[in-house]
């Protein structure tokens, strides 16, 4: 049975999501980040060198990021779902989104989330490249949330894992003000009862 490594407050919930939604047993270890310096404790480091989370363990396998988690998920538990025909529109607007949560939008939503934790006086480079990522990628979301349900169409996918938990960090930070369709989307896949199972247990 798969393990997955799973510590709080982290994007391991788009694993635990996964498996809820495919109905696919699974062990759960907790993994606690350090009161002080909110960074994953030494149990993680046991389990893989980069003390990340997500980490799985299922048989020889051992693997951490997200993105790469959900395909194994994927090839190894599902039988058609929660993604698209390959070769089909649909498969490459779900390849696309499954790489832009981690390839191209966390690195503007986290960064920003740490530079407010820093004195700054906004003028550095810095903090103009993350403005001008975080306008470009929200409205490109928006605007592609105008016009289809989910992002790779008309159908849930394992994307859709992908792309909200890191909204749902933007949200919290502001970043989705006025984004009607985005916040609208959001609304939607948090009423997922596999979405709230996970969040229950994470
Ligand atoms: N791109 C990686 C990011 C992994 C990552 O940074 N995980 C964070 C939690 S969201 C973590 O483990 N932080 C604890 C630490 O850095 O000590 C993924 O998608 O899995």
């Amino acid at each position: 049975m798969i393990t997955v490594h799973h510590l709080n407050e982290s994007r391991s919930r788009r694993v635990l999501w996964l498996l809820e939604e495919l109905k696919t047993p699974y062990n759960l270890v907790n993994h606690q980040r350090d009161a002080t310096t909110h960074l994953a404790p030494d149990s993680l480091k046991k389990v893989h060198p980069l003390a990340k989370a997500p980490v799985i363990v299922d048989g020889d396998i051992t693997l951490c990021e997200s993105g790469a988690v959900i395909e194994y998920i994927l090839n190894t538990y599902s039988q058609n779902s929660l993604r698209p025909a390959p070769n089909t529109p649909e498969y490459y607007q779900y390849l696309e989104w499954l790489h832009f949560a981690e390839g191209s939008l966390s690195l503007p939503v986290i960064s920003s989330l740490f530079m407010q934790m820093e004195n700054r006086d906004g003028t550095q480079p810095m903090d103009g490249y993350i403005a001008k990522e975080i306008a470009l990628d929200f409205s490109y979301i928006e605007t592609t949330l105008k016009n289809r349900d989910y992002f790779a169409g008309d159908d849930f996918s394992a994307a859709d894992i992908m792309m909200a938990v890191i909204l749902e960090i933007a949200e919290k930070r502001g970043m989705l003000d006025g984004r009607t369709h985005t916040l609208n989307y959001l609304e939607k896949v948090q009423q997922r009862s596999a979405y709230q199972t996970a969040l229950n247990l994470g």
